[in-house]
């Protein structure tokens, strides 16, 4: 059987956290979209792991990891991040397992992305897109000419010729867009050639590997990375990421039947944050989105970027669910809000006078919606010690209550601080 964690909001929800938690007890932990845009962090003891495009599963000694098909991977910085990771004692190319239909990401997409964002910002319209190359390969994934591992690390006679000539027309396209680049792709040609050997290892079929683990019986844990808001369809639209983020990427991602899945946990900022461009209803531009971004350390773990700070957003949250299904939901860093008096979370949008039925698809309306909010009582009170669910002050269960409330889904999870003990459990 499969569990899930997905983002519910736009995204840095604390997502790696729970996922680390749960592999205590899981055998495959799979990244089903995405690339190294995503940052995840995982705190054990005085250390600190930044994933991006490696599962986070892999802080656990006995899981196995799969990046799957629906993943878009460079693949200096998967080697980078691997490095990275053995720096700080995590031993794991033994436990990594690479989807050969996953695409390739190349220095040019990266190129593309920020050559892109730039003509955009001159129009005040940037995505403030990582500049990871995430939107120009998913791009030339849909236009049917992306190259895929496979390519790459195939031991046929005609692989490496037929991948030049396709990594060539894909470069002189790209230049005649946007004119020569200020790199040798000659130069990066050639490091493919050795990447072949490097990276063979690593390659499996995943949706045979997969299936494979659900015949056995393992459990599988699906890492989402990014969220919904985020999503190519369901999202904030342009100002979203170019996978599906939703549950819809977790069955294109890898290949699994749907009645596989069992749990879908919801990831939830106890307030709301999101890293570049695009509508955000809820938005604090004042103190109290200061006080957020301080308290919360809100700060890009791919890009460093701050992120945006705002109350959480239950219009956003019934939406998400709507999609995802969560059977239960993981509220993270509510510790953030230990110093507040007064909580505000958003109700309702109204446009015109007129109280909206659902999430707005159209962002010109959007900007323009009346944000409806609900003032919840603060509890003014450290709870960053506390160790049970139950021993949590009065108006945090009740802050916590009006939000499965409104959901009409449970909470299971309410993390307390960064580290991996600073999880309340609710019974
Ligand atoms: P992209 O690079 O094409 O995927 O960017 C498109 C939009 O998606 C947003 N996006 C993210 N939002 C939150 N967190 C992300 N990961 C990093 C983190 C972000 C960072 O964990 O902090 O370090 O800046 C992430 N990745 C993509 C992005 O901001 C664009 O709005
Ligand atoms: P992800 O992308 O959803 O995995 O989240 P990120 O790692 O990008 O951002 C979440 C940040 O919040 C990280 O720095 C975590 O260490 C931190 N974090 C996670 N849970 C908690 C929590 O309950 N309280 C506090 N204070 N920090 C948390
Ligand atoms: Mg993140």
């Amino acid at each position: 059987m499969c569990d899930v964690v997905l983002g519910s909001q736009w995204g840095d929800e604390g997502k790696g956290k729970l996922v680390d938690l749960l592999c205590d007890d899981i055998d495959v932990c799979a990244r089903c979209q995405g690339g190294n845009n995503a940052g995840h962090t995982i705190v054990v003891g005085s250390t600190k792991y930044d994933f991006h495009m490696l599962p986070s599963g892999l802080v656990n000694p006995k899981c196995l990891n799969v990046v799957g098909s629906g993943v878009v991977i460079h693949v200096p910085s998967l080697f980078e991040e691997l490095e990275n990771l053995e720096k700080k004692g995590l031993y794991c190319r033994d436990r990594l397992f690479i989807s050969s239909r996953a695409h390739l990401v190349f220095d040019f997409h990266q190129r593309t992305d920020k050559l892109k964002e730039a003509e955009l910002s001159s129009n005040k319209k940037a995505i403030g897109t990582t500049g990871k190359g995430i939107g120009p390969t998913y791009s030339t994934k849909a236009s049917r000419s992306g190259l895929r591992v496979h390519n790459l690390v195939s031991e046929d006679p005609e692989a490496w010729e037929d991948f030049k000539t396709r990594y060539h027309r894909l470069v002189n396209s790209r230049k005649q867009r946007y004119g020569e680049f200020d790199y040798d792709t000659e130069e990066e040609l050639a490091r493919y050639e050795k990447y072949r050997e490097v990276l063979r290892p690593f390659v499996v079929d995943s949706v045979a590997f997969l299936h494979k683990a659900i015949a056995e019986n393992k459990k599988i844990l699906v890492e989402g990375a990014n969220a919904l808001m985020l999503d190519i369809d369901f999202g904030t639209y342009p100002y979203v990421t170019s996978s599906s983020t939703g549950i819809g990427g977790v069955l294109t991602g890898l290949g699994l039947p749907p009645r596989a899945i069992k749990n879908v946990y919801g990831v939830v900022k106890a307030y709301t944050t999101r890293v570049g461009g695009g509508p955000f209803p809820s938005e604090q531009l004042n103190e109290i989105g200061e006080t957020l971004q301080d308290v919360g350390a809100e700060y890009g773990v791919t890009t460093g970027r701050k992120r945006r700070c705002g109350w959480l957003d239950l219009v956003v949250l019934k939406y998400s669910t709507a999609i995802n299904g969560y059977t239960s939901l993981n509220i993270t860093k509510l510790d953030v809000l230990d110093k507040f008096k007064e909580i505000k979370v958003a109700v309702a949008y109204t446009l015109n006078g007129k109280k909206l039925d659902s999430f707005p698809e159209d962002l010109i309306e959007l900007a323009k919606v009346e944000v409806e909010y609900e003032t919840l009582p603060g509890w003014e009170q450290d709870i960053t010690q506390i160790k049970k669910y139950d021993d949590l002050p009065v108006n945090a269960k009740k802050y916590l209550e009006y939000i499965e409330n409104f959901l009409g889904v449970p909470i299971q999870w309410v993390g307390t601080g960064p580290a991996r003990d600073s999880m309340l459990v609710k019974a």
